[in-house]
């Protein structure tokens, strides 16, 4: 079973020896992040086997660590906790990330019951479901204690986490935007970032509940940035409440239930509900309650709750931060966020977490959501076996992907879906092979790739959208992706000569070494 807060999953990681406490007095600003880089590319704490998806790179991640005295704060800061497989796998309450793949497969079953006893049988499934919808109470843990007009995002324990991050000036941009009020707080970043938190939003037209994990600059007590990409369902919300011309609520949630942090990352469809999933995952409804200054519901169970409104048109410059690419994205305008109240329950923990040069914490959430999305892909695109996103081709820059081909050009025809495929739009290098090759053994698809590419034929370059954090694109957002056709060429894929068998040792030969393997005194 999942947890009901961050605070009892915590507890579970010092339990099963994967987590640290750190006692020594440490600063928010740089030291925790570089504590938390080099762990992260640490061996994983315990001693479980890597899963057979990643067999090379599958035991990093260190500990999870929670420093107890931060500068600045009297709230302790947890990190790295999502940053192993098993750690991942607690979280989301499971022994493997299949289980949950399973069950997604079981919900997109496409068979409809059609006689009244299958319907009948159905009824508890679908009765479930409902059950995961998330639940409104009056008030929540996560209010225990409140602040307003005191409230002060500064007292927080926020971390920054790379040396430019927030550097007025830095790539080039102004400091402030044009738009910007310059009264109250004063309009200039920090270089500190909210990194693990849910930003709550609503559809002003519908209500339907957003939940999305974007990051937040800090620039005084009661104003912050909201870096909400323009392909992510945030930034869409944000354009209905502009185009109305109305001010728009929003909720920065930190901690709660560990599946809600994961589904904040879940690349669903833009009105398939977060919390719906989460109430999935989790295997009851999430219980929300009222925010105390806002029209927003947020998780009962929340470590600590930021509420505000951001305006329909002021801008500040956000960035420069270093990003999961490996580099800095540069700054650029965003939203600006203003703090009506900050709450939070007795003795709350604050999480947060560090991007940049792989592996960090986020590669296994990416690798949750590889596994646990693979039915939802198959939907989508049938062809579709297998798929490994590799470590070192930090999420989006590059996919494996593995199909039974059974005509010509098939292995094209899946590239295109791949590119309409929600996020996985973004994939930048999508290399296929065919079914006997092992799509997670990197280096079974490179010697495919090496073998049967011709780079004329066998490639289809492409433009479209891009990852905004994509900084080798011409243009921002949108730039050039590649596909590469691996698989064995058949008639009717351009000029193919005879295609040769590949080396397989004699089955019965096999056999016979087999049998004879002591005999030759190794
Ligand atoms: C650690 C981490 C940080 C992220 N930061 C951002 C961010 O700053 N802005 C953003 O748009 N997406 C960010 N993402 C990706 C989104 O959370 C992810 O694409 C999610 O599916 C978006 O949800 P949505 O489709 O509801 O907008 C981040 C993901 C992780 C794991
Ligand atoms: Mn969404």
């Amino acid at each position: 079973m999942p947890f009901n807060d961050l605070q009892s999953y915590i507890a579970a990681l010092e339990a099963k020896a994967q987590l640290r406490r750190v006692k020594t007095n440490v600063d928010p600003i740089l030291e925790i992040s570089a504590i938390a880089d080099r762990v992260s590319k640490m061996p994983a704490a315990g001693n479980a086997k890597p899963p057979a998806t990643d067999p090379v790179h599958g035991m990093r991640g260190g500990h999870a660590l929670l420093f107890e005295s931060v500068k600045g704060s009297s709230i302790p800061v947890a990190i790295n906790l999502f940053g192993s497989y098993e750690r991942m796998r607690l979280a989301l309450g499971v022994e493997s990330f299949e289980e949950l793949a399973d069950r997604v497969q079981e919900l997109v079953k496409p068979q409809m019951p059609t006689t009244l006893i299958e319907k009948m049988k159905k009824l508890p499934q679908l009765a479930k479901l409902a059950g995961y919808a998330p639940k409104v109470v009056k008030r929540g843990m996560c209010q225990e204690v409140t602040h307003t007009d005191d409230a002060d995002l500064l007292s927080l324990p926020i971390i920054q986490c790379w040396p430019h991050d927030g550097e007025p000036g830095y790539g080039g941009k102004p400091t402030l935007a044009p738009t910007l009020s310059k009264g109250g707080d004063g309009g200039v970043g920090t270089g500190r970032y909210i990194t693990l938190a849910g930003i709550y939003t609503k559809d002003a037209e519908t209500g339907d509940r957003n939940v999305g994990m974007y990051r937040v600059q800090v620039y005084g007590p009661k104003l912050a940035a909201m870096h909400w990409h323009m392909h992510h369902d945030g930034a869409r919300h944000f354009r209905k409440y502009k185009a109305r011309g109305e001010k728009m609520p929003l909720a920065i949630v930190l901690g709660g239930e560990p599946v809600l942090t994961y589904a904040a990352t879940c690349p669903l469809p833009p009105d398939m509900s977060e919390l719906l999933f989460a109430g999935f995952l989790n295997d009851d409804g999430i219980e929300l309650c009222p925010c105390v200054s806002i029209p927003m519901e947020v998780p009962v169970n929340a470590e600590i709750v930021i509420e505000g409104w951001v305006h329909p048109d002021e801008m500040l410059v956000e960035g420069p931060f270093g990003d999961h690419t490996g580099f800095y994205s540069l700054a650029d305008d965003y939203p600006a966020f203003h703090v009506t109240a900050i709450t939070h329950r007795k003795n709350p923990i604050y999480p947060t977490t560090i991007v940049g040069f792989p592996p960090q914490e986020d590669y296994y959430l990416g690798k949750a959501t590889e596994r646990i999305f693979l039915p939802l892909l198959r939907m989508l695109i049938p062809d579709i076996i297998d798929y490994h996103l590799p470590m070192f081709g930090a999420f989006h820059n590059c996919v494996f992907v593995k199909i039974r081909k059974e005509y010509p050009m098939q292995a094209r025809k899946v590239m295109s879906g791949i590119w309409s495929a929600g996020q996985m739009m973004f994939s930048k290098m999508i290399v296929v092979v065919d079914d006997h090759v092992n799509v997670h053994d990197e280096q079974d698809v490179l010697f495919h790739m090496g073998a049967n590419v011709d780079w004329r034929r066998d490639t289809m370059i492409v433009d479209g959208p891009c990852d905004i954090l994509d900084h080798a694109t011409p243009y921002y957002g949108t730039g050039g992706k590649i596909g590469i056709d691996a698989t064995r060429k058949i008639q009717g894929e351009g000029t193919v000569r005879d295609w040769p068998e590949e080396l397989q040792i004699a089955t019965d030969t096999r056999a016979l070494i087999e049998r004879r393997w002591r005999e030759y005194g190794f």
